[in-house]
């Protein structure tokens, strides 16, 4: 039997290896492209690495993505490499647009001009930051899009080249408008990591201070293993199209922690308002969790809250890690570290 092969940018961040995995044991000949200068090396993918063909390559080189493309002819690709930090892209707007925009541009134009658009399909991560400050209580594919950062603005330059390169040139491209998904593999730097990370810290009895920002923050947080089993599903659909991935429910960031510290046996009281806002152990009385102006953004997008209706229809595809159990899974996985 002819394996099928992927093409993953960015294989080794928490999507990356997660859908590795994925494509690995639904006998995939896999393709990853790693940076020679990676911030987070190939720990997330260690145990699986001896089985993925990896390739040194950058998303702001062109030639490196048009020769990698040629060699490796994959079937399908899966663009998830990205500056993905969105407070960081308002200190690098530039690099961001660089790597999330034009990247998706060099790597389209790569299928083009090797003129293997009828022979590959294309994923791209596009991400509910589109949506920004949109307004609207819950989005899907048809709310009007309002990005309010430079990592959003450079997303919604690639998702409308993904509709364009589909429409001008016949490829099999979709993009998949993902809500936040996390995982223990989530990068330390975003919100429920570091969260799962101060919980845990308490728990094994270090003297530490959990300092956030915007506590009032609304997200959709689903499990990263749900929705790479929608970017697959995206591409084995006879027609390309885009989708929106998302529980339909969501939290604030307030709440994430009451959950997190509850996972490890402490229950968060909260004080004060604004920057003053505490979060203390009940039983003890120690503050555990402050406010502090460093991690205010710019602008916040401050509810997002996604319909994945038309995923569920047209995808089969659903949500099935419940909340509560992915924080566990992620404090659980925190305690484990030493
Ligand atoms: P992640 O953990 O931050 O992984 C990003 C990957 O991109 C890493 O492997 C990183 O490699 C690579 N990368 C960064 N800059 C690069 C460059 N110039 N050239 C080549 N590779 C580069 O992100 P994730 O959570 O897995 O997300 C995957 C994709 O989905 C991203 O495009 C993200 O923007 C998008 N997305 C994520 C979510 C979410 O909630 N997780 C939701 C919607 C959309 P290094 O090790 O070299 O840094
Ligand atoms: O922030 C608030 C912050 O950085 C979530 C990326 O995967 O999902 C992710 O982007 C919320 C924001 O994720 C802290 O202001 C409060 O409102 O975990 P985050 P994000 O910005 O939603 C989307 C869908 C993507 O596409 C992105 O690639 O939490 N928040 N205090 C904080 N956020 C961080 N990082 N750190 C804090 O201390």
């Amino acid at each position: 039997m002819i394996r099928k092969s992927a093409f993953i940018t960015g294989v080794n961040g928490q999507d990356g290896a997660y859908l590795a995995r994925f494509l690995l044991d639904d006998g995939y000949e896999v393709h990853g492209m790693v940076r020679r200068a990676s911030m987070q090396r190939n720990d997330r993918i260690a145990d699986i690495a001896r089985h993925i063909h990896l390739h040194y390559g950058d998303m702001t080189d062109a030639g490196n993505l048009l020769r990698l493309i040629k060699n490796v002819a994959p079937q399908e690709v899966y663009n998830l490499a990205a500056q993905s930090h969105v407070q960081v892209s308002f200190d690098t707007p530039e690099y961001t647009a660089n790597v999330d925009a034009l990247g998706t541009l060099r790597l389209l134009e790569a299928i083009r001009i090797l003129d293997m658009q009828d022979d590959c399909r294309f994923y791209q991560a596009s991400s509910s930051e589109l949506f920004g400050n949109s307004h609207a209580a819950v989005q899907n594919e048809q709310t009007p899009f309002a990005p309010a950062s430079p990592y959003a603005a450079a997303k919604l330059y690639a998702y409308w080249l993904v509709r364009n390169y589909r429409e001008a040139y016949g490829l099999h491209a979709s993009n998949g408008i993902l809500f936040n998904h996390e995982s223990p593999l989530r990068g330390d730097e975003f919100v429920s990591q570091k969260i799962a990370c101060a919980a845990a810290a308490v728990k094994r009895g270090e003297d530490t201070m959990l300092t956030l920002g915007n506590l009032d923050s609304r997200r959709d947080w689903g499990h990263a293993k749900d929705y790479v089993r929608g970017m697959w599903l995206m591409l084995q659909q006879d027609k390309p199209d885009d989708y929106v991935l998302a529980t339909g429910r969501a939290e604030t960031v307030r709440w994430f922690v009451e959950k997190a510290f509850e996972c490890v046996g402490i229950n968060i009281e909260w004080r004060g308002t604004g920057l003053d806002e505490t979060g203390f152990c009940v039983a003890s009385g120690r503050p555990l969790v402050a406010v502090d102006p460093r991690f205010y953004r710019p602008v916040d997008v401050g509810h997002l809250c996604g319909d994945a209706s038309k995923a569920r229809k047209a995808l089969g595809w659903d949500a099935a890690v419940k909340l509560e159990t992915m924080i566990e899974e992620m404090v659980s996985a925190q305690m484990s570290k030493q």
